[in-house]
């Protein structure tokens, strides 16, 4: 590839438009930008993306994991020709626009959410990942549906970030070839020098893991440098590539090459010597010359939108001759799961003996699996413990490993809970309705908790498998016993957080999980044994709360979830024994029961009686539905489980004992029900 003067016009461009739209803010990362500009356009003009169609399956992705540089993103994206004016740019960081402060996932163009640094080198791994499985199921001869790469730029704080570490790990193993990270090797964060921690040789790291290393010398400006660079990344077919590109922030700034420069808005004397420097008029802001905007027009939007239409015919061929193949991508392309997936969702009866609810969700997947080729998911190193894989699974692996193919469908992480989440997240934002689920212990979901909270905000709606909900786990002791995990998810907006009590509420936490396009899912599953409720149903759990059983004029409402709920059945059997009428409420998911109207949940959480909650976990999460909690609002203990209950008062006896408690208390009192509030 050579390059001429209208490439280095762009570049100038590019690198004004950004700190432009950061001086304007009065806000923002100048430093990044101005350092990858040559990378971005060497990239962004080969890139085979259509600016009309920003979520065309068959797309190169573009990750920036260092999602401070984004004024970097936003610029390319407009020079493209996405749905970003100039006017958007200006508004960089401003309250409602469409440039915020990090690049966001619902933005035309923008990937993933990025800012958490680690993460979006994360993401691409999954993506690539996707692009695998995508392409093993879907491409035949003479019908190459998909090809795609997937490029992150990064930096030294996604190198230092141990998530990072923990998929590019993996992605070694798995020899995506399809992964081009580019490095931006600038010796500078925050604090000043990387030397001030950061002394391994990243090159030599990531060869260990199985990566082809590439050096850039010069990324300021050696734009052939960097073009071949990446030419030979695309012929590295069993390895990811990373190119270590070596820059200076803050390029062509006055505070060139110091820290100074990284989240520091240039100044007007800065910024006029650098348009100069540049051969821009010195006075002008967000310039863009038309030959510029021709160049990306003619190397990114044209032939970008004809592949476009090359595929949809490619595509509409493709569904002549493979009719099954074909229609069963058509739907996952249109967002929907098959009509009446859902009907292979067990249930069960009262006969039915007790099952651990962990087993009770590996009957879900070995039912649905098959039904439902955009499941994809695996477990972290738990998967005999944590029931993730259904028998016929087969392994989603490079061929040549000997343990399964990138058709397969079952991911083995490792012990990398973090780096799974994120590449979960990956996974998902891929497109092609990709179901993506992680398995875990649920304490160890907290290991993963940064990423966690990116599926929620970014809306990806995977689904995190966590077993051994519980000091129900026993001898495994407080290191295994979740506490305050739950009360942490359930704080974090947009994330369903199930706890089944049995068969049918596991079924449907997944029903809910799996048609959920917005919402990710936590859901919490026991290690013991649970029984089959009387008056549990798939219909009323969806609710997220419900009357399990009901009484007239009730002393008391017990309202529970997982493995409680069994526990305050029982407890109202001794409470009847005293005369005391306890109603019972399951409540497996607070988001479902909040979105309920307010009659719907004034009948679960009625007036009239106090409300106890009962779970083996902090109470602190049961303030806006419960008038007293029964909980554990310290760690955990080692013993045998049912001891471990014991210990703490989870038994029957104990349950009612409290409750007494609770019924003495407000005799005699007017009882209304937590929900009533006036705001
Ligand atoms: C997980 C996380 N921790 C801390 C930060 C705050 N932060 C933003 S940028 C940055 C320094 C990043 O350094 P580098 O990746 O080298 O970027 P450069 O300064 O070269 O642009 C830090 C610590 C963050 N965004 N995410
Ligand atoms: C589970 O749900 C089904 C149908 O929704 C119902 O017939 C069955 O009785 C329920 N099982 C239990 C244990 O209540
Ligand atoms: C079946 C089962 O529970 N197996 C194992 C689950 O995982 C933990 C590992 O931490 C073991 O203690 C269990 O024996
Ligand atoms: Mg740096």
């Amino acid at each position: 590839m050579s390059f001429g003067d209208i490439d280095r016009l762009a570049v100038s461009t590019i690198r004004l438009l950004s700190v432009d739209q950061v001086s304007k803010a009065n806000s923002g990362h100048p430093g990044a930008p101005l350092g990858m500009a040559p990378a971005a356009h060497v990239v962004w003009t080969q890139l085979n993306a259509n600016p009309k169609n920003p979520d065309w399956i068959a797309r190169d992705r573009f990750v920036l994991s260092n999602g401070h540089a984004c004024a970097l993103l936003y610029s390319l994206l407009h020079i493209s020709g996405y749905d970003f004016s100039m006017d958007d740019l200006k508004n960089f960081r401003q309250l409602g626009s469409k440039c915020p402060g990090h690049p966001e996932f619902e933005l035309p163009g923008v990937e993933v959410t990025t800012g958490p640094l680690g993460q979006g080198i994360c993401n691409a791994v999954g993506m690539a990942i996707a692009q695998k499985n995508f392409a093993a199921t879907y491409n035949k001869p003479g019908f190459t549906l998909s090809d795609s790469y997937v490029y992150t730029f990064l930096g030294d704080g996604c190198l230092q970030e141990g998530v990072s570490s923990e998929a590019s790990s993996l992605a070694g193993h798995l020899q995506l070839g399809n992964l081009i990270a580019i490095y931006d090797d600038n010796k500078i964060t925050i604090d000043g020098a990387t030397s001030v921690s950061f002394d391994e040789d990243v090159a030599k790291r990531y060869e260990a893991y199985g990566w082809e290393v590439l050096h850039v010398q010069n990324g300021n400006d050696d734009l052939e440098a960097i073009a071949a660079a990446i030419a030979k990344a695309k012929l590295s077919k069993d390895k990811p590539t990373l190119i270590k590109m070596t820059t200076t922030i803050g390029y062509g700034s006055l505070h060139a090459g110091s820290h100074s420069v990284h989240g520091s808005p240039l100044k007007e004397d800065d910024l006029k010597q650098m348009r100069k420097a540049f051969g821009f008029d010195p006075e002008k802001s967000f310039v863009v010359p038309q030959e510029v905007y021709d160049l990306y027009q003619a190397k990114l939007a044209k032939p970008g939108a004809k592949a476009n239409q090359d595929w949809d015919a490619c595509f509409a061929k493709y569904q002549q001759k493979y009719p099954e193949l074909g229609a069963d991508l058509a739907r996952r392309l249109s967002g929907e799961l098959p009509a009446n997936w859902c009907s292979k969702l067990p249930t069960y009866t009262p006969a039915d003996s007790a099952v651990a609810t962990r087993k009770l969700s590996e009957i879900v997947f070995q039912n649905i699996y098959d039904e439902l080729p955009e499941m994809i998911g695996g477990s972290a190193d738990l998967t005999p413990s944590n029931l993730t894989r259904w028998k016929e699974a087969v392994d989603f692996q490079p061929p040549s490993s000997g343990f399964g193919d990138y058709s397969g469908r079952y991911i083995r992480y490792g012990i990398r809970e973090h780096g799974m989440a994120a590449i979960m997240n990956g996974i998902s934002a891929f497109g092609a309705n990709y179901k993506a689920y992680g398995g875990t212990f649920l304490n160890f979901v907290s290991y993963a908790a940064g990423a966690v909270r990116l599926s929620a905000l970014s809306g990806h709606p995977v689904i995190y498998v966590a077993t051994h909900d519980s000091i129900g786990v026993g001898e495994d002791g407080p290191t295994h016993q979740p506490i305050e995990t739950l009360a942490h998810f359930r704080a974090m907006p947009n994330l369903h957080v199930w706890r089944p009590a049995d068969g049918n509420e596991t079924s449907a936490a997944y029903k809910v999980a799996l048609e959920s396009k917005h919402t990710p899912s936590v859901i919490a599953l026991s290690r013991q044994n649970l029984p089959q409720l009387e008056g549990s149903s798939v219909e009323k759990a969806v609710r997220g709360g419900y009357v399990l059983q009901e009484v007239n004029n009730a002393d008391i409402t017990l309202v529970g979830t997982g493995s409680e709920v069994s526990l305050a059945v029982d407890a109202a059997k001794v409470l009847a024994d005293k005369g005391i009428k306890a109603r019972i409420v399951s409540m497996p998911d607070f988001l479902a029961f909040d979105q309920q109207p307010q009659d719907y949940k004034l009948s679960v959480l009625a007036d009239g009686a106090p409300i106890m909650s009962v779970e083996v976990l902090t109470t602190k999460s049961w303030g806006k539905y419960a008038h007293e909690s029964f909980g554990i609002d310290s760690f955990g203990a080692s013993g045998k489980a049912p001891e471990v209950y014991k210990h703490f008062g989870f038994t029957p006896e104990g349950v009612a004992s409290k409750a007494e408690k609770v019924v003495s208390f407000y005799k005699g009192k007017d009882v209304c029900s937590p929900l009533n509030k006036a705001i």
